[in-house]
């Protein structure tokens, strides 16, 4: 019996896809990132809490990704910027080709920054480039200390570990310094910042480093589209 190799097929496909997006960020200096965790991490209260401090004339977008429901979208369209919902009805991740496809109409040269929340699941998103500049994984404290050796692949390949709900902290049997080694076991020298979205520790520290993260980019004040 011959064997098609499918799945190396759809990926080159999807790289191929890919690496004409990151050309096009590129060109328009949009700074993209790419948010992975599991379900219910905190992915989208992250990016409200980040769409709340930032001015109203800042050029970002967002992204996001589900299985079904336009929910996420719906609250984060609520901060007056462009938000746009993939369903991906029943795909477990996103890919270059929704991402392209999504970008629709918007002008990239009107955008600073587009964040891309991807589908909640630690596995099968590490394996989807979507052009971005640097993947960020979130690890909440309810999730145990562990899934950096076991999911190693995203925390390998994410610039950043948000890890999140640290006001949960007192309530939680989870070693944040053990979980905090253990990614760097799997990624030496990987950056770690530590956040609540409910009592607003760390989120300083997250916007810093997004800004550190942009390019010197020139004035882009405009309105989207
Ligand atoms: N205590 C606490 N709860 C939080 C925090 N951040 C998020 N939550 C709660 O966690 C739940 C899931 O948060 P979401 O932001 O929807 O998580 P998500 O990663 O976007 O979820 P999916 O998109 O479904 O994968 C919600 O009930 C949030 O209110 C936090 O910092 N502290
Ligand atoms: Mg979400």
């Amino acid at each position: 019996m011959n064997r098609v190799p499918l799945e190396k097929k759809v990926l080159s496909e999807n790289d191929r896809i890919a690496a004409e997006l990151r050309e096009r960020f590129r060109e328009n200096n949009v700074l993209v990132v790419n948010l992975i965790s599991s379900p219910g991490s905190g992915k989208t209260s992250l990016l409200e809490k980040t769409l709340e401090a930032l001015p109203r004339s800042a050029c970002v977008a967002v992204l996001t990704g589900d299985i079904q429901t336009e929910n996420d979208a719906n609250r984060l369209k609520r901060f007056g910027f462009p938000a746009k919902q993939i369903t991906t009805g029943g795909t477990c991740h996103l890919d270059a080709r929704m991402i392209e496809r999504h970008l629709g109409d918007w002008r990239l040269d009107k955008l600073d920054l587009l964040f891309i929340e991807n589908v909640g699941n630690l596995v099968c998103p590490s394996s989807y480039d979507l052009g971005e500049a640097a993947k960020i994984v979130l690890l909440s404290v309810t999730e145990g200390e562990d899934k950096p050796l076991k999911y190693p692949s995203i925390f390998f390949k994410s610039e950043l570990l948000v890890v999140t709900k640290i006001d949960l902290l007192p309530y939680v049997p989870f070693d944040i310094n053990k979980a905090e080694e253990n990614a760097r076991k799997v990624h030496p020298g990987m950056e770690i910042v530590r956040v609540s979205c409910t009592s607003g520790d760390g989120l300083k520290e997250w916007l810093q480093w997004l800004e550190q993260r942009k390019r010197p980019l020139p004035d882009k004040a405009e309105s989207l589209v």
